[in-house]
């Protein structure tokens, strides 16, 4: 790796201070596991392996459909957004790729390739926008005010079928596998749109995009029950998804984003569903409270991110078969989003140690002899365990800090790179 924007010495040194107090917590929650009969070192190499993408779009300070706040030093672009993401990756290692949004990262793609790899990343899922209008882009000059793929016009939904084959495209030249498309279509009124039609033509689009997926590539297809449609989304549930990617072939997979759902959605039962159908194409991570909040991940309910982890764990072949994607999709209105994004991380993969911890055997039991109380202990007693230690060890493993929060502080990055990237305007919406 080269060019990494932090000095190396300072995640040595800071690690050093800190090494002595991780020791002493990892022997210990060593031998409380141990007592268990579960191996840290094993779930250590097992969470090392655990990488989820960050979003480009998420390194630039969010903003509500109120205002925007802009932070010092944001990324003016996708380059510099690359630089964010090499931070987060060079600290938390654990996000190695970065999921971009294109027209928002549009840019030369040999160059994009080649920063990314002087910085040791690499790109996962590409999105395609047809969402907004494009009034800088002379390939989208129609407006998706009333739908893209959905669209009654023919002409519009040509012009968004186009818009994601050139996102395939671009994602082909940049080593990218997948592409994501959510869509922002649906009604406000009842009868404004019909139901039915809608759907029939955004499946018809789909399937036009789906025939141009290269071989070795896969569709994902993302609900979500509600915004900017708020009487009646066209992609609006998992059932509705499910459909599309059966109706579509054996590279069309749902994704799911944890925000987009009603409020106490059983969300990890829809996991659950999803792998039995073989159809889960993999995760927006992000928590929420109300709705598409986009708040940080496991920083609301991360019983609820332990819980969908807990299902992975238990899909265990079958899981392996469908190698879901892990990607973070949040927006970050008051805190520095490369804090957010490194806590986010980290987040996920404390749900998934956690999960790695809970007594298979021992729940199947609970559960066949109908004692719901001690399954749900059992559970609980997994979720409860304190797996920092685990999460700091894996990280410096792997060149990372142990406290990456304190040594991104520590090392100045923000109040450096303000100084080189001009404040950005407020504004008064909050899309990027
Ligand atoms: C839609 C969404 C989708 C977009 C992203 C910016 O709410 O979750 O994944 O690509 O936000
Ligand atoms: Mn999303
Ligand atoms: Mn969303």
């Amino acid at each position: 790796m080269t060019d990494m924007p932090i000095d190396p010495s300072r995640i040595e040194s800071d690690n050093a201070k800190r090494n002595p107090d991780l020791e002493a917590d990892y022997a210990a929650l060593g031998d409380q596991l141990d007592r268990r009969g579960i191996s840290i070192d094993a779930i250590v190499q097992a969470v090392r392996g655990f990488k989820v993408a960050v979003p480009s779009w998420g390194v630039g300070t969010g903003g509500t459909r109120f205002a925007r706040f802009p932070g010092p030093g944001e990324p003016r672009g996708i380059m510099e957004k690359l630089d964010d993401c090499a931070v987060i990756q060079q600290l938390g290692r654990a996000t190695p790729s970065v999921s971009l949004h294109i027209p928002w990262d549009r840019t030369d793609p040999a160059a994009l390739k080649e920063k990314a790899q002087g910085l040791g990343l690499t790109f996962d899922a590409m999105n395609s926008n047809t969402f907004q209008d494009h009034p800088d882009d002379p390939k989208q000059p129609l407006s998706y005010k009333y739908g893209s793929l959905s669209h009654a016009d023919k002409a519009v939904r040509t012009q968004a079928i186009e818009h994601n084959l050139e996102v395939i495209e671009f994602g082909q030249a940049i080593g990218s596998t997948a592409i994501t498309v959510w869509i922002g279509d649906g009604s406000n009124f009842p009868g404004q749109v019909d139901l039915a039609r809608s759907f029939e033509r955004y499946l018809e689009s789909a399937k036009a995009i789906y025939r141009a997926l290269p071989e070795d590539w896969r569709l994902f297809t993302e609900h979500k029950m509600y915004e900017p449609a708020f009487y009646a989304s066209v992609v609006q549930d998992w059932g509705t998804n499910l459909l599309i990617a059966q109706e579509l072939g054996t590279k069309a997979f749902c994704l799911v984003d944890l925000g987009h759902h009603a409020p106490n959605v059983n969300i990890e039962q829809i996991v659950s569903r999803l792998i039995f159908a073989e159809k889960l194409g993999g995760f927006h991570f992000n928590d929420s409270k109300y709705g598409d909040d986009d708040l940080d991940a496991g920083s609301i309910d991360p019983f609820r991110l332990f819980l969908v982890f807990n299902e992975l764990v238990e899909a265990g072949d079958a899981l392996s078969r469908l190698h879901p994607a892990h990607m973070i999709d949040q927006s970050h209105n008051v805190t520095d989003p490369i804090e957010s994004l490194i806590r986010s991380a980290d987040e996920i993969r404390r749900a998934y140690a956690q999960a790695l911890l809970v007594d298979r055997a021992a729940l199947r039991g609970f559960q066949d002899e109908n004692d719901p109380l001690m399954a749900s202990e059992c559970l609980k007693r997994a979720f409860r365990t304190d797996v920092s230690p685990i999460l700091a060890k894996a990280r410096s493993m792997d060149g990372g800090a142990i406290d990456p929060i304190a040594t991104y502080r520590a090392s100045g990055y923000r109040n450096r790179i303000a100084e080189q990237r001009p404040a950005a305007a407020g504004s008064r919406s909050g899309i990027v």
